[in-house]
């Protein structure tokens, strides 16, 4: 997510070594000054984060640690308002009114439910969503749909102006316990009057603790300009930065929080539900500086995956049962994570990897497509048994799923010597034996190709 500043912060520490000069100090300025303004980071913060980096690794000595520990404290304290909230913060008297609000297309409804998706499986939180966009005939069905796939509640009224909406809905939500109400609102422009003042009557109706803002990262320091807007106009208590995972090179998350005065709180970087991150500052220093953010792999592992079912997985595959059912399952666990890349790029080291990765989709890879296509055309015992398929029903499965002989001969094989490889590592060995593997291919100049 933050593959091009990360990598400007990796060369400017590599410019320099334990004990160096000032001469190495100025290199390594000067490129890192660079390759940020490249990244479209705002000249002022450019300029501040390097004047203090010179000055402090000058004062306690010119050296990798001490301009480590300059980058680190700087990257910190930019990214970060004293006092202010960070992530997700929870009101003391449930339930926690949001208000997202920002210019068309911007991706609030997204981010609206995305952030119902996180506020459910990771916080374990009772949602419910407020349509109260009447602009766009088609908002409150596309909510809807949202909505459903995430299956968390939805509250609209089409005959209803947004203030009555907000009202019926909030009163539904104290009335029925919910922990966190959403509005999702209109998309305006600030120089729209009349929209703004509807915005305006909505806020006030609904009495928010926290007025998101909306931004699109791809409109660069737009983003920043119309979230200054929105702070004056209507006031804002967080930004939230969608369409990260296009052309953005991410300098805009980096100076956001302190150009607008109103901390950045999350990054939104996909079109799925899942795809949505805490903005969390020195986590994300963490991952800037190349060593990845384990704290929220975990706490996004321990929302997906479900303990026992872990280990009723394992025992399965410690007995060589692992079958076809269990490989949906596992599958659907996964997509609860959210892309393959955005895992990576959170394992120390693995940033480079990420970018290996691209945008690769493992749901629909078309390995995955094959296996569950034919999975799909098979009966509840084969799917529980994979040793049942002899030729005269892999010749039906083949028709169902709309490929060869062959081919299903090999998808079946990748699955049984995948679950193969499953039960050896879950051997004492094993562990042991895969991480000597992972060693020798990093050694060996990095991945083997990937697919894509
Ligand atoms: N790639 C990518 N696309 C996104 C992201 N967030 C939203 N989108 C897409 O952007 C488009 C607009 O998103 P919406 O959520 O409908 O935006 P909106 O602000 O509600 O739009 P209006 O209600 O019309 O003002 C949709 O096609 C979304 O799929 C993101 O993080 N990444
Ligand atoms: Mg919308």
């Amino acid at each position: 997510m933050f593959d091009t500043l990360t990598d400007s912060f990796k060369n400017a520490i590599g410019k320099i070594r334990f004990h160096d000069d000032d001469k190495a100090l100025k290199k390594a300025t000067t490129e890192l000054k660079k390759s940020l303004l490249k990244a479209d980071v705002h000249h002022k913060v450019v300029k501040e984060l390097i004047s203090y980096v010179e000055l402090e690794t000058k004062k306690n000595g010119v050296g990798k640690d001490n301009f480590l520990k300059a980058l680190q404290d700087k990257l910190t304290d930019i990214l970060t308002i004293e006092g202010a909230a960070k992530g997700f913060t929870f009101a003391s008297k449930p339930p926690t009114v949001v208000l997202m609000i920002g210019l068309q297309g911007s991706g609030k409804t997204t981010t609206t439910g995305k952030l119902a998706y996180f506020l459910k499986e990771q916080k374990k939180k009772k949602v419910l969503i407020i349509a109260a966009d009447l602009q766009r005939l088609a908002a409150v069905e596309q909510l809807k749909q949202i909505a459903e796939g995430i299956e968390v509640d939805l509250f609209y009224d089409e005959d209803a102006t947004p203030t009555q909406i907000v009202e019926d809905g909030i009163y539904k939500a104290e009335k029925e316990l919910y922990d966190v109400v959403l509005i999702d609102t209109a998309g305006r422009l600030a120089i729209d009057d009349e929209l703004m003042q509807e915005l305006s009557n909505v806020k006030q109706a609904a009495n928010p603790n926290e007025l998101f803002y909306v931004a699109d990262a791809m409109t660069g320091q737009d983003a920043v300009r119309t979230a200054q807007t929105f702070k004056e106009k209507i006031g804002i208590t967080g930004v939230v930065l969608s369409k990260f995972d296009g052309d953005s090179k991410g300098g805009v998350a980096l100076g956001l929080t302190q150009q607008v005065g109103v901390p950045l709180r999350f990054i939104g970087a996909g079109e799925k539900m899942p795809d949505l991150e805490q903005f969390i500052s020195d986590r994300i220093v963490s991952r800037l500086m190349g060593a990845g953010d384990v704290e929220s792999l975990a706490e996004k592992a321990a929302a997906a995956i479900d303990p026992k079912e872990a280990k009723r997985m394992t025992q399965k595959i410690k007995k060589g049962q692992f079958n076809f059912n269990d490989f949906l399952a596992q599958m659907e666990q996964m997509k609860k994570l959210g892309s393959m890349k955005s895992i990576m790029g959170m394992i120390p080291g693995m940033g480079n990897m990420a970018k290996q990765l691209g945008d690769m989709d493992l749901e629909n890879s078309d390995e995955v497509k094959q296996i569950k296509a034919l999975v799909s055309s098979m009966t509840r015992k084969e799917r529980e048994n994979p040793d049942l398929l002899n030729n005269t029903r892999k010749r039906r499965l083949a028709a169902g799923a709309g490929l060869d002989l062959q081919h299903v001969n090999r998808v079946l094989k990748q699955f049984k010597n995948a679950a193969k490889m499953a039960k050896k590592m879950s051997t004492k060995g094993g562990m042991k034996e895969m991480q000597k593997m992972m060693a020798q291919m990093q050694g060996g100049g990095g991945m083997p190709n990937l697919p894509r």
